[in-house]
């Protein structure tokens, strides 16, 4: 089994309940277990602000199926919560999944990336991640610790 850690935003269709049925989705996902799920987080948009805020979290998973077939599951729970992509970048979506870390596995190919490009400066990656394991270390060497020294908060709230 490998520990992978999964990005939830959502900032359409009640945000909350998007990312408790993903949760659900992803607690009966096949060769899998959810480990644990952060709080959920208020986060401003990033890129096109006439968008509405979003919400975010980040899930620990355990899993025995690949990194391809975890996308495709992933993906697939996107599409199940009336998920579309349209062409602009960085619009508001139902429900977004992006594998951040694959246990200490770096991947390029043309469908996956991992670590996820983006989470390294991104406040709706990091503080959940740090609350579900504040002493983690990223494939790349750096302490998650070290990268919320650096990273604003940029309002970011904590949900109860
Ligand atoms: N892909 C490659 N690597 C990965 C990975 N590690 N996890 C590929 C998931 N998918 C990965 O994804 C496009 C393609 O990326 C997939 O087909 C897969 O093969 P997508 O979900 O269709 O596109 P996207 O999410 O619109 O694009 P992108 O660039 O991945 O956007 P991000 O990085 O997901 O950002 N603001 C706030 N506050 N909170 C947010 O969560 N999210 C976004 C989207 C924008 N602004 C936000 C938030
Ligand atoms: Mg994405």
């Amino acid at each position: 089994m490998t520990a992978v850690y999964i990005g939830l935003g959502s900032n359409l269709s009640t945000p909350e309940q998007q990312l408790n049925s993903a949760l659900d989705a992803l607690a009966n996902l096949a060769n899998s277990a959810l480990v644990k799920c952060s709080s959920f987080y208020r986060s401003q948009p990033m890129g096109p602000q006439d968008q509405p805020d979003y919400v975010n979290a980040v899930a620990l998973i355990e899993t025995s199926l690949s990194p391809l077939e975890l996308l495709q599951a992933t993906q697939k729970i996107e599409l199940e919560q009336g998920r579309e992509r349209k062409d602009h970048r960085w619009g508001p979506r139902t429900l977004d999944l992006d594998i951040l870390l694959f246990g200490q596995q770096l991947i390029n190919s043309e469908q996956l990336t991992v670590p996820h490009y983006g989470m390294k400066e991104r406040e709706f990656v990091l503080y959940p991640l740090f609350e579900l394991t504040a002493d983690l270390v990223l494939p790349c060497g750096e302490n998650l610790s070290k990268l919320i020294e650096s990273c604003p908060l940029n309002g970011l709230i904590r949900l109860v």
